[in-house]
Formats: structure tokens, C-alpha cells, sequence
């Protein structure tokens, strides 16, 4: 899909930007409120460099990078034609001369022409899945492991991470990168770890009572289906040991943050990963919530125009570009992530001098053209998650009965609000079919549904089904 920034896209993009400002505020006031004094460690001297020292350090790993990759097929063929090699990369400008990955790119690849380093030399293989049924696979040496854990290690303890917590990991334990990624950053840390592994919401609430768990580890849906199960089994979040959530993997807002907070009783921290960069560990948040600090000493990443493939201006939305500098099996040169962030390089109160990025807010790939405009599907759920009695379990259903896309989206009402006196529903689908048209500046029909209608998810949420493809009546 063509991705058009179109002047109303920016605008809202830059509405989303301008309340997360706003909520970010809020969510200053709750830190206030956390269970216990936070822990301000910076784990690592490489996270407080200088913008000189960083930019020196990134050179030499960048160049050093380049030279790793000139044996591997698809780099080869591709400096040759670039006409370029490590020597030619003489300031952090060049990497404009460099070519650029992509998801079909590794796909080409698979299962292992991407490896930089002799088979023996992998200590451990993970992939991610992939639309064509085939996952991208990457590989690390032990190395690379260590710097995993490193680097999970540290967006955990600039969230409140210390030695001395129990950490519950409820992600799935697999190929996907979440569950190891963070298990070994834990342990990095010091603190004991609970590998619960993803599902069985109310053994997960067992653990959490009888470990007295501190952190909680999975995505932000799961996270929501672990507070729907505690309130549905009426027990009060004040019971649970629980202090902090690191949670990750997909896109989310900050009115769901909220949701979480209050209904677990926690401060909730977003970190950022993808697998073929390393998997998670590649940003994460601090006390200050105002963005991601992004690991600048092993990854240099860009913000480009999807469209034009040139930097955006400063502050603007644009489409993540990374690379992987230090990997040792499985570097990767300007990987096209899809995932649609702003970068911001003021100070943070924190002490981190590392440049920060936005929460994501979609993907170029998830982008929905809809009568011309372009949404994505964080939009709708800031604009349900804005109205009292919707709740933050939705679908939004993609079809195309003529040449056009049409959306519907099915939002489930809280049960304090759900009602069989049509007005009060009527009342309630009207006040979302106007945030919705507030953000988005489109028309877009509500389906309310009865609570506990909609699937909860153990992993990664699917929030979009795309039914464009199908016939089906309308
Ligand atoms: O999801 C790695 C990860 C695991 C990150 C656990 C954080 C926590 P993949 O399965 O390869 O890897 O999916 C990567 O997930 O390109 C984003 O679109 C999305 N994603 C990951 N973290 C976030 C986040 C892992 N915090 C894809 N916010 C990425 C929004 C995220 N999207």
C-alpha cells in the first residue's frame, strides 16, 4: 500500500502527538503515587555520552558493521552497486549511501542467507512470523545474547527494575523474541524471574497473589486481559504486590496506558523491539514517560519519509529505519520497520542523553485509506477510549463493497454502562461516532456490543480484520 501524507494525516498525527503531551502530564502526577521510592540508576555510562562521543562511537561501530557485512550475498551485491564500502563511510551522513532492507528482502533470504558469521558460531535462533506462513528467522552468537540481555537489562531498570523484585514474564516463551529477550534481561538485572509464559489468565493471577509478584512482563492487551479477570473476580488490585508493568510488542495508546494503570494499580512502562533489529530492547521509557530512549551506541536509526525515503523534519512522524550496528551473527543495514514514530533529541530529565521516539503510531503497512484520508487504527482506539462506557475491546472490520474501503468498528460497552434502553445506547454510539469524527474527520459507524463479546488475547491483539479481500454483502 501506498502510504500519501496527506495534510489532514499530519494534522492529526500531530493532534495525537499534542494530547499524549497532555496525558504525559497526567501520568507525571501518578508517578508521584508509585508504590515505592523510584530507583534512578542508569545502568550502562554509554546511555549519558555526549552528543560528540556518541556520534565518534557510532562511526566506528557503523563502519566496522559495513565491513562484517561485505561477504553477505545480499550486501555484497548491493555495495557493489552502490559503490561503496566501509571505507567510504567517513561521518554518520554516508548512511544515506547505504541500501536499505526490507521485510521481502530477509524474506529473499530465508532461512539463513542474511548470516554474517560461520553456522557454528550461533548460540540460538528466533524468527518472527510472517504473513507467507515462513518466519523471518534471526540468529545470535553468544555475544549477541549478551548484549540482548543488556540492552533489555536497561529500558527495565530505567523503568523501576531492581535486583531485588519478581518478575512475571507472560509472554510466550518461543520463537518470538519477547518471552527469552526479557527473561535474560531480568536475570541481567539481578531479579528473579517467573517464566508464566503467555495464557491461563487466572493461574497468572494466582502467581501474581502467592509469589507476590512486583513487575509484570507482556503485551498491552494482555496486560488488559489480566485486569478484566481481576475484575471480574472481584479482587482488589490494592491486594497485589504488583508495582510495575513493562509492557511491549504492539501498538498502544496512552488512554489504554491509563486503563491499565488504574485497573492494575500500577505504573505501566512501553519498551520498543523488533526481531530482525534484536527483539525488544531496541527502546524503552524512563520515570519521565516522555518517550522511548532509543540504545543510539548499538543502533542508529532514521526517520524517514515512507514515501520519498528522505529524513522528515525534525519533530515530524515519519517511518523508522534501523540499523543494527554491534550484532555480531546477524547485522542489519537500514531495516525498513513499517512502524511510523517521531523522533525527539531535547534533554530528558533523566540524565539519558539518548534521543527518544514516540510511542508508535501505526504502521505504514496497517495505514487504512479511507475515503481518501489516511487513518490508523491507535486513532480509532484514542477515539473510543476518549468516551465514558466504551470499553478499550474493539474490532475494526475493513471492507471494500465497491472501489472504496469501508469501516466499521464493533466496540464493546463496560458493563456499568451497558444497557437495554435503546436511548442510553443510541446516546452512547452517538457521542463515539463524534470522537471518532473528531479525530479522524471521518464518518465512521459504531457497532456497540454487549460486554465480553469480543476475543480477549494472550499475545500480540488483532485489532484489524480485513475482510477487502472477501465478497461480502453489505
Ligand atoms: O514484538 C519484539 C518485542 C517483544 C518488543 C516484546 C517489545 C516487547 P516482532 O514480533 O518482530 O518483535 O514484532 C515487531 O512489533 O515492528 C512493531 O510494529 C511492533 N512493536 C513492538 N514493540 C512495540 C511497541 C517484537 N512498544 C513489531 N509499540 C514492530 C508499538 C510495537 N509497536
Amino acid at each position: 500500500m501506498v502510504f500519501k501524507t496527506s495534510q489532514l494525516t499530519i494534522k492529526n498525527l500531530l493532534a495525537i502527538l499534542t494530547l499524549s503531551f497532555f496525558t504525559i502530564q497526567i501520568q507525571q502526577q501518578l508517578t508521584k503515587m508509585s508504590k515505592e521510592p523510584f530507583n534512578k540508576t542508569i545502568l550502562n555510562p554509554n546511555e549519558t555520552l555526549t552528543r560528540g562521543e556518541l556520534e565518534n562511537l557510532q562511526l566506528r561501530h557503523l563502519r566496522d558493521c559495513v565491513r562484517r557485512l561485505a561477504d553477505v550475498p545480499f550486501y555484497k551485491q548491493k555495495f557493489a552497486e552502490h559503490g561503496v564500502n566501509h571505507e567510504s563511510i567517513r561521518s554518520l551522513n554516508d548512511i544515506s549511501r547505504l541500501p536499505l532492507t526490507t521485510k521481502a528482502d530477509l524474506r529473499n533470504g530465508y532461512p539463513l542467507g542474511f548470516l554474517a558469521v560461520p553456522r557454528e558460531v550461533v548460540a540460538r535462533f528466533h524468527g518472527s512470523s510472517g504473513t507467507t506462513g515462513k518466519p523471518t528467522i534471526v540468529a545470535y552468537t553468544p555475544d549477541d545474547l549478551k548484549l540482548w540481555s543488556e540492552l533489555c537489562a536497561r529500558f527495565l531498570v530505567s523503568g523501576g527494575l531492581q535486583s531485588r523484585h519478581t518478575v512475571q514474564i507472560a509472554f510466550g516463551y518461543g520463537l518470538f523474541t519477547g518471552g527469552f529477550g526479557l527473561h535474560y534481561g531480568v536475570e541481567r538485572v539481578g531479579a528473579a524471574v517467573i517464566p508464566a509464559a503467555a495464557g491461563n489468565t487466572r493461574r497468572q493471577l494466582m502467581l501474581m497473589q502467592d509469589m507476590q509478584t512486583d513487575v509484570l512482563v507482556c503485551t498491552p492487551s494482555y496486560a488488559l486481559t489480566i485486569a478484566d479477570v481481576l475484575r471480574n473476580d472481584n479482587i482488589d488490585p490494592a491486594s497485589l504486590t504488583l508495582k510495575y508493568a513493562h509492557l511491549g510488542g504492539e501498538t498502544w495508546t496512552e488512554q489504554m496506558r491509563e486503563t491499565i494503570e488504574s485497573s492494575l494499580g500500577i505504573l505501566a512502562f512501553n519498551n520498543y523491539g523488533l526481531s530482525e533489529v534484536i527483539g525488544p530492547g531496541v527502546s524503552g521509557e524512563c520515570i519521565e514517560r516522555t518517550g522511548m530512549h532509543i540504545q543510539e551506541d548499538h543502533f542508529l536509526v532514521e526517520c524517514l519519509d515512507p514515501e520519498t525515503l528522505k529524513p522528515v523534519p525534525n519533530g515530524k512522524p515519519g517511518e523508522l529505519v534501523i540499523t543494527a550496528m554491534t550484532k555480531q551473527a546477524m547485522p542489519i543495514l537500514r531495516y525498513r520497520t513499517r512502524d511510523i514514530a517521531v523522533l525527539y533529541d531535547d534533554e530528558c530529565p533523566c540524565g539519558r542523553t539518548t534521543r527518544r521516539m514516540s510511542r508508535v503510531i501505526g504502521r505504514s503497512d496497517d495505514m487504512m485509506i479511507i475515503r481518501g484520508v489516511n487513518v490508523f487504527p491507535s486513532q480509532i482506539e484514542e477515539a473510543l477510549l476518549r468516551v465514558e462506557g466504551a470499553a478499550p475491546h474493539y474490532q475494526i472490520e475493513l471492507t471494500r463493497p465497491g472501489t472504496l474501503d469501508e469501516v466499521r468498528v464493533k466496540v464493546e460497552v463496560v458493563p456499568e454502562k451497558f444497557s437495554d434502553k435503546l436511548a442510553d445506547m443510541a446516546s452512547l454510539k452517538r457521542r463515539i461516532e463524534q470522537e471518532v469524527t473528531t479525530i479522524t474527520g471521518l464518518h465512521i459507524t459504531i457497532d456497540l456490543l454487549p460486554p465480553k463479546s469480543i476475543d480477549r488475547f494472550e499475545g500480540k491483539a488483532k485489532r484489524v480484520i480485513d475482510l477487502r479481500g472477501m465478497k461480502v454483502e453489505v
